[in-house]
């Protein structure tokens, strides 16, 4: 089969169950599947229609094995950007979406769709970076500058032309690709851009380390499969949970490495491990994360919430007679994980259509 030509059982099995869903009646479902299988036989695809796409990319936000955010999967605002294919209209599209999104901190989960994956082989679409908004890293003869994990990236992006200030929180632009052409480089506007300076609600000196996080995490590399089409562009966000920034890109040895900061303006050794110092600077970095997005009113969750959610979630997928799938080893919690009840449960790892996939890097 070439590359981009859908399945027919793949495309048939996601529009009965999408339709059942949405509440068609049969022959309103007999009709379409028909429709959908002649269009494939003639064109070897076919095009979802309006709520085929919105409620796919929201069925595919429920199958999420790895995310405990799934309570909310019907919020998910569905920009249908299937028709922009330029890379200045993308970039218009992201941006609208990014305002969107962010609603002053009040953030509103969504998802832009841009051209799904095409039997003639028309050139994809990508976002070569792997978050909208991200911090670049630079690599210096003084150690890394930023963060680690985007000096790839970063490194792509000062190929093209692009020079950062060289802080540790410089925003990356966005790399937008239309099919063979060169991607192309643009700045986000700093208005966009929604950041959240970290302070400790008791530590007064907390706020000297500088630290600071973007709002809102936007997913811009994975591709959205919707019965059997491939959306190659389709970047998502919600909110974050605390633990992304606080117990990992913050604290990460490989990332932002801050907990022997963190512990030394404590007062505590770092010298040996039974002062429990790398705990009890994640207690309070975590706390300070939650604080600062709070108080500045930015969406945030912390991970006992989330959790309580997700069971939640599990209770009304059962109530609707239907199995949740889930990667227990990605929806426990980075700290504290015994804490939360999601430790204590099973989760069948089953894959699920429509879902969320990685795909190939395009610079590596
Ligand atoms: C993963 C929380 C919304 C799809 C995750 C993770 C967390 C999370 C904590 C694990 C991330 C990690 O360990 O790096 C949330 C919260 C949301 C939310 C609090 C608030 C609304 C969404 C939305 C989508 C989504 C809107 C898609 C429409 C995913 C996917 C992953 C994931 C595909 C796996 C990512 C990967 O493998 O790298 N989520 N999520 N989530 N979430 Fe959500
Ligand atoms: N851990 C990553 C973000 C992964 C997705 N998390 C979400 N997704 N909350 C980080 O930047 O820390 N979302 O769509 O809200």
């Amino acid at each position: 089969m070439k590359e981009g030509t859908v399945n027919c059982d793949e495309a048939e099995s996601y529009i009965v169950s999408c339709l059942r869903e949405l509440g068609k009646t049969e022959e309103e479902i007999n009709s379409r599947v028909l429709e959908v299988r002649r269009d494939i036989a003639d064109t070897g695809t076919y095009r979802h229609t309006g709520e085929e796409l919105a409620h796919g990319a929201r069925m595919a936000w429920r199958n999420s094995g790895r995310c405990i955010g799934r309570l909310f999967w019907q919020t998910l605002e569905v920009f249908d950007c299937r028709d922009v294919s330029k890379e200045d209209d993308i970039f218009a599209a992201l941006q609208r979406h990014i305002a969107y999104a962010t609603n002053r901190g009040r953030i509103r989960p969504a998802i832009s769709v841009f051209r799904q994956a095409s039997p003639e082989g028309q050139p994809e679409v990508r976002v070569w970076n792997h978050q909208l908004i991200r911090y670049a890293g630079y690599e210096t003869d003084h150690g890394v500058i930023g963060d680690p994990a985007s000096i790839p990236l970063t490194r792509v992006c000062t190929e093209l032309g692009w020079r950062g200030k060289g802080t540790d929180f410089d925003i990356l632009p966005l790399v937008i690709q239309a099919g063979t052409r060169e991607p192309r480089l643009y700045p986000i506007p700093e208005h966009l851009v929604m950041e959240v300076p970290i302070r400790h609600p008791q530590m007064k000196q907390f706020h000297s380390l500088g630290l600071r996080w973007y709002g809102v995490p936007f997913i811009s590399d994975m591709a959205l499969e919707i019965g059997g089409i491939r959306y190659t562009a389709a970047p998502f966000n919600g909110w974050y949970m605390g633990t992304e920034i606080g117990a990992r890109n913050l604290a990460d040895p490989f990332r932002y490495n801050k907990l022997p900061e963190i512990a030394k303006m404590m007062g505590l050794s770092t010298d040996s491990n039974v002062n429990l110092w790398k705990d009890r600077a994640l207690i309070e970095l975590n706390a300070a994360v939650l604080y600062s997005f709070k108080s500045a009113g930015v969406s945030i969750v912390d991970h006992h919430t989330a959790a309580d959610q997700f069971v939640r979630f599990e209770e009304q997928e059962a109530a609707q007679g239907r199995e949740v799938s889930g990667n227990w080893n990605w929806l426990i919690p980075p700290m504290s994980p015994a804490a939360t009840p999601i430790f204590h449960r099973h989760y069948e790892n089953k894959f699920t259509s429509p879902n969320y996939h990685y795909q190939r890097c395009p610079f590596h």
